[in-house]
């Protein structure tokens, strides 16, 4: 594999180079800010884009290349498309009446070879019936005895359930799922399911992720937003990663759609701590306005008339403190125009989310972003916020790479994190 490593001002920068170095199908490892320069305690150096990019040797070698459409996408999103292996070369010899002799000795031993080989085919194949049965047996006595430590350990006198659904319940409530939501959930199944197909843990399971999925609402990212002029704030505590996203929706919205994209960040406090932004304005080549009041912003906003899109990322704003969340409400609280977006982080726990959704709900809020997902190992809250406040889910972000590490926020995706369907 050939690593290349550029330092640059812009991912298009940086896009055009890997594009002449390495050709369309070199795919974007990891990009990181660093500093260029030591400066005062290395504080004061040029910040620039550090970009790894590779070109798989295979690839090099490969017959048939992608469309180039497919080979671009590679690129935009540092994916590596499917790829089928060169087929091996084998050297072809034209053979003579010389060595026709040769050859008999060495057309019996392959004869002698293809019967040990169906010898083997035929035995591996009852050996494979038979771990699979037997794979199956155990995985039976599993489930059984995790649904008696189940049912040995927690109480639920008045629920009885099969015990494919008990199981479920309690990989609900595991996973988060607040326990009267996921004894709704399971009660209702149990009403629709029929004796036999309760027997069927698959069935089950996938009756259950159904009916999540209805519950669930998701908004396809911010490409549903009605005005042509989509302008997304971004608002909710600090620390959850509003400015780590804002610069994420930048880069998709110009990677992937390319669209003409502007930032503006309401810094209510005039600390000016803006600093964040301004390195990831820089990078993804898009420009800035910092604003304070109302005024201000929708001055911003009239001055970017001709964006497709416009994000807008705030400072910190704890919950609990009156006085800013007065001042943003008084910014944010506008129907319509703007797409207000909730950030929330999947670490924090239920009833810390659940004073935040309220505080922030003063304003109107169009969906809701659920950040760090990486970090967290329960999405139950996930599903708890959906069902107590009925907002939609708009994207999910994954870890703290930017562009890379954000997604748009599918139903099927959400069902999955709870109940790992896709691993089973
Ligand atoms: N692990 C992880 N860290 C994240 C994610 N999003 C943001 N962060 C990190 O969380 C910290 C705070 O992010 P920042 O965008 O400054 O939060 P803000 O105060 O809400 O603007 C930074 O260290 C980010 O790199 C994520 O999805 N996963
Ligand atoms: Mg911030």
């Amino acid at each position: 594999m050939d690593l290349k490593r550029y330092r640059v001002n812009n991912i298009q920068e940086a896009l055009q180079l890997i594009k002449k170095d390495l050709g369309p199908e070199a795919v974007i490892v990891s990009t990181r800010q660093v500093k260029e320069g030591k400066g005062t305690f290395g504080l004061f150096g040029k910040t620039v884009l550090e970009v790894t990019a590779a070109l798989d040797q295979e690839q090099k070698t490969a017959p048939a290349k992608p469309p180039p459409s497919q080979a671009a996408a590679a690129i935009a999103y540092g994916k590596k498309e499917h790829e089928t292996p060169p087929a091996p070369v084998i050297p072809f010899r034209s053979s003579s009446k010389d060595n026709q002799s040769l050859l008999l000795p060495l057309q019996k031993d392959v004869q002698e070879l293809k019967e040990s080989i169906d010898e083997i085919k035929v035995r591996t194949a009852t050996y494979g019936d038979h771990v699979i049965n037997q794979l199956k047996h155990e995985l039976g006595e599993m489930r059984h005895m995790l649904h008696m430590i189940v049912s040995q350990s927690v109480h639920h006198d008045d629920l009885h359930l099969p015990e494919n659904l008990m199981i479920l319940f309690q990989q609900m409530k595991f996973g988060g799922l607040e326990e009267k939501f996921a004894r709704r959930v399971v009660l209702e199944a149990q009403k629709n399911i029929s004796e036999e197909d309760l027997q069927n843990f698959s069935y089950v399971k996938i009756f259950l992720a159904r009916m999540l999925m209805k519950i669930i609402k998701t908004t396809n990212g911010i490409e549903n937003i009605e005005p042509s002029q989509k302008i997304v704030s971004l608002i909710g505590p600090t620390g959850v990663g509003k400015t780590t996203t804002a610069a994420k929706i930048c880069s998709e919205q110009i990677l992937q759609y390319k669209r003409k994209v502007a930032l503006i960040t309401v810094d209510t406090l005039r600390i000016a701590a803006v600093e964040q932004l301004r390195a990831y304005a820089k990078v993804i080549n898009v420009p800035l306005s910092i604003v304070s009041d109302k005024v201000e912003l929708d001055r911003a906003i009239s001055s970017y008339a001709d964006y497709d899109v416009i994000v807008i990322d705030t400072g910190g704003c704890s919950q609990r403190d009156e006085t800013q969340m007065f001042e943003l409400r008084d910014i944010f609280d506008e129907r319509g125009r703007l797409h207000n977006v909730l950030v929330l982080s999947a670490t924090t726990k239920d009833s810390d989310t659940n004073e935040i959704t309220r505080k922030f709900g003063s304003m109107p809020l169009d969906s809701i972003i659920f950040t760090k997902l990486d970090e967290s190992s329960s999405y139950g809250s996930i599903f708890n916020h959906a069902i107590r406040f009925k907002k939609p889910v708009s994207y999910l972000t994954t870890g703290q790479n930017v562009p890379e590490d954000i997604e748009l926020a599918t139903k099927e995706r959400l069902v999955d994190l709870l109940l790992h369907i896709s691993g089973s």
